[in-house]
């Protein structure tokens, strides 16, 4: 069975729950990382020199890098609706998955933990600053794409993209401090999501 070490209120650990949950894949979960077991101690540094949960145990196979473990799930268990073999098709998925990790990883750093959760170092105002604008302006390019494109990040069907995807809105809704635009694409795709239970479970769960 799969192990699953990090708690449940990580946003890169919901990547890997949400994912176990659409694919009915079992496995347990340990709580490692901040208030829990911490993820810098010798034990865990073991399995990720980087100090980071989510780390994902499959036999003697260890995981770590939250988007990478999407890929190898999806790829491993053969669910190409999710991670089209196409590799164009892929490359459609990949871009909102990278997407996420740089861009809005970066923005969201300024604009929640720095504006709102007032966490140091990222609570210097010009980065909360900026992290506002850019959270912004990456809303404003998926609202678009939605509309072009949607109902889901790659069009007609749910993929691993809408699972970072997926977090980042959820985030977006629950972040307060400044004036958030109306993206009317971006309020229906998070509806449109929230009609999975998987979701509901993991993403839209209370947590922002
Ligand atoms: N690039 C890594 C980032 C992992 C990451 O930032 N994890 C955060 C939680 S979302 C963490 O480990 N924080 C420290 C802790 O919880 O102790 C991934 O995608 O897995």
């Amino acid at each position: 069975m799969l192990r699953i070490l990090g708690r449940a209120n990580s946003f890169n650990v919901r990547k890997v729950l949400w994912l176990c949950d659409e694919l009915g894949l079992a496995h347990e979960r340990e709580d490692w990382g901040r208030g829990f077991r911490p993820a810098s101690s010798p034990e865990f540094l073991r399995l990720n020199p980087a100090g980071q949960v989510p780390v994902v145990l499959d036999g003697d196979l260890v995981l770590r890098e939250s988007n990478t473990i999407l890929r190898y799930l999806a790829a491993k268990h053969g669910i190409d609706r999710l991670y089209p073999p196409d590799l164009a098709q892929r490359a459609v998925v990949e871009r909102w998955m990278d997407w996420v990790a740089y861009d809005l990883t970066h923005a969201m750093r300024g604009a929640f933990l720095g504006g709102q959760l007032r966490e140091p170092p990222w609570d210097n105002p010009w980065f909360v600053e900026q992290g506002r604008k850019d959270f912004t302006h990456c809303m404003a390019l998926l609202d678009a794409e939605l509309s072009a494109r949607g109902p889901y990040a790659t069009g007609e069907a749910f993929t691993l993209a809408d699972i970072p995807l997926g977090l980042v809105v959820n985030r977006w809704f629950s972040v307060a401090g400044f004036e958030k635009p109306d993206y009317l694409a971006v309020a229906a795709y998070y509806e449109a999501l929230s009609e999975r239970p998987a979701y509901r479970r993991h993403g839209r769960n209370g947590l922002p």
